[in-house]
């Protein structure tokens, strides 16, 4: 069926297109810009490791460990000041993993102190995921992202590459109010 160009339900159609492709389900948002971006093929850049890690053209390989540290990587501050629509994208694959272990990605939105999980994967096939993260990690200082194996032998590792992240430029966020302090019970009472 045609539909004269230009018309409401002409363009409807071509929303639904393209929304079912999966190809435009990929596409980072209209403006979005790189404000991240990490490969390893030249050592951890702005991150740091703990444990044993490995970079190279294939990512950082994190190798997990039965007595001491598991292979981790942090990466320094990340300003998302005057940006929305965070997301997260990374290669991602593991290596040996059993069910209770894991390849984890967080996020944190004070520098450190507290992680959010992104995700924990033992998936054995090369993928690249994106996430959207949460509005609480918009118009921040100190976005960090944290890469980690939870696992307990050399044998087993989680490698990750080519970790963008991409975000819509946007309006100031403020700050938001703390709600008014409860007034303690009055000693009389
Ligand atoms: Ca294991």
């Amino acid at each position: 069926m045609k539909f004269p160009r230009g018309t409401a339900l002409r363009r409807f159609v071509g929303a639904v297109a393209c929304a079912g492709s999966g190809l435009c389900a990929l596409v980072a948002p209209a403006h979005a810009a790189t404000i991240y971006q990490q490969s390893f093929a030249s050592g951890l850049g702005t991150f740091t490791s703990a444990g044993t890690v490995a970079t190279s053209t294939a990512g950082a390989k994190m190798t997990a460990a039965l007595l001491s540290t598991d292979g981790a990587i942090t990466s320094a501050a990340i300003s998302t000041v005057n940006y929305t629509n965070v997301t997260v994208s990374y290669d991602r694959v593991t290596v040996g993993l059993e069910s209770t272990e894991g390849g984890i990605a967080e996020f944190s939105v004070n520098g450190g102190t507290t992680y959010s999980q992104l995700e924990s994967t033992r998936d054995t096939a090369s993928a690249r995921v994106t996430f959207a993260l949460p509005n609480t990690a918009w118009g921040q200082t100190n976005v960090r992202l944290r890469f980690r194996v939870s696992a307990n032998s050399a044998t087993e590792t989680y490698t990750v590459n080519n970790c963008p992240s991409t975000a819509r430029a946007g309006a100031p966020i403020r700050a938001r109010r703390a709600p008014p302090a409860r007034r303690p019970p009055s000693a009389s009472s």
